[in-house]
């Protein structure tokens, strides 16, 4: 008996001490018996989404990564604010974030939904998770089994965003413990950062790199003068809050390990990035990776298997919504 409450003691302590880290009964193949086609149903529907905008890769692999990082994986990032409550997705940290991954997980759960046997039966959570899959290995990278058995979440607020995501001026110690919170550990932290082979960025994300506005302020001297000089003519002091620079410029809009390699060439487009390799303790990582696509792909594999164990729902802390956007 004492030992039983031992036990429940240790249990509630860890959980103190975790709160992240929900111990969730995840599994490959979750819908077997319940929905037995979604991971094909939800393919094809991001298949379609992606045939009308390349867009919808980048936008569906940061959505999974903001949401993951704020409260957890569970679709709170997809809540619409309403009334007086102004929802995760609407707090200007969510840093722009294309409308088109949004868009890609209400497609998805709306083919989901429309065999019968599947409707609401599909956590809008576990939609996300498998498109973001399914994106990564239409850019041309790695396709790998996702864990399924997520609840969506019953909260979405701005104020739970503050703190919670990373920042393009950020150095290694401050990205490490944002990781940390998370569970994650440096290694997967570089590894998710390899998600910028995609996507782009918006001038004011990295203008304090590329001008020297005063001398505690010069610019960059990780980055090569001669990609400098181009960001420089490509987002001037007055820049178009519109443009956007591609955070892989070598290899845009392709899943691969260019990332790592521009890094060593000091085309790191953010601060964050550029980082990673002028930072002694994660330079070596970088290395590996710019040299084996092969090694970056099984560590970004396994980290994001990781990052989708991050405050799963389950129980009566979530439910199955009817509509991504709204709670039942
Ligand atoms: C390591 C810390 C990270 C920082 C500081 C960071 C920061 C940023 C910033 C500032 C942008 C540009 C936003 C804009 O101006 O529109 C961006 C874009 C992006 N990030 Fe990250 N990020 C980080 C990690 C990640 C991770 C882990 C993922 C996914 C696994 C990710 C996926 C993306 C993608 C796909 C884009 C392009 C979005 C688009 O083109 O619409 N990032 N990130
Ligand atoms: C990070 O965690 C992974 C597995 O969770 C482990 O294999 C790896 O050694 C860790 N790396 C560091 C630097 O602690
Ligand atoms: C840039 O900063 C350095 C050091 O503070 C200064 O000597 C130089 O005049 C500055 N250049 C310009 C163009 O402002
Ligand atoms: C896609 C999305 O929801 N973007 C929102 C981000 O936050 C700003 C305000 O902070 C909104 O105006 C955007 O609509």
């Amino acid at each position: 008996m004492s030992r039983f409450i031992f036990i429940q003691v240790l249990a509630f302590l860890s959980l103190l001490i975790f709160p992240n880290i929900a111990f969730a009964e995840l599994k490959q193949n979750y819908y077997a018996n319940i929905c037995p086609d979604v991971e094909t149903i939800v393919r094809k529907a991001v298949a379609a989404k992606l045939a009308e905008t390349p867009i919808t890769v980048q936008g569906t692999l940061r959505l999974l990564f903001h949401d993951c990082f704020v409260e957890g994986c569970d679709a709170s990032i997809m809540i619409q604010s309403s009334g007086s409550n102004t929802a995760e997705k609407d707090h200007p940290e969510n840093l722009s974030l294309a409308g088109d991954g949004f868009d890609t997980v209400m497609k998805a759960k709306a083919a989901v939904d429309a065999v019968p046997s599947c409707k609401n039966k599909v956590s809008c959570a576990d939609i996300l998770t498998m498109a973001a899959r399914d994106v990564v290995q239409m850019a041309g990278g790695p396709s790998y089994p996702v864990e399924l058995g997520r609840l969506d979440g019953l909260s979405s607020t701005a104020a739970s965003v503050n703190g919670r995501l990373p920042k393009a001026n950020q150095n290694l110690d401050q990205l490490n413990a944002i990781f940390a919170a998370n569970g994650l550990n440096q290694t997967e932290m570089i590894a998710l950062s390899g998600a910028h082979t995609l996507g782009f960025s918006h001038c004011d994300q990295f203008l304090n790199r590329i001008y020297n506005f005063s001398k505690q302020n010069p610019v960059d001297p990780t980055l090569i003068p001669s990609y400098a000089a181009e960001l420089q003519q490509r987002c001037p002091k007055n820049f178009d809050p519109d443009t956007v620079i591609d955070l892989d410029p070598s290899t845009t809009g392709i899943f691969d390990n260019m990332y790592y390699k521009n890094l060593q060439n000091g085309q790191g487009l953010l601060t964050s990035d550029q980082v990673l390799f002028t930072d002694m303790r994660s330079k070596q990582t970088v290395i590996s990776w710019a040299n084996s696509p092969k090694d970056f792909s099984d560590a970004f594999v396994k980290a994001m298997t990781k990052l989708g164990r991050v405050g799963v729902k389950t129980g009566k802390n979530g439910n199955i919504r009817r509509d991504c956007s709204a709670f039942n």
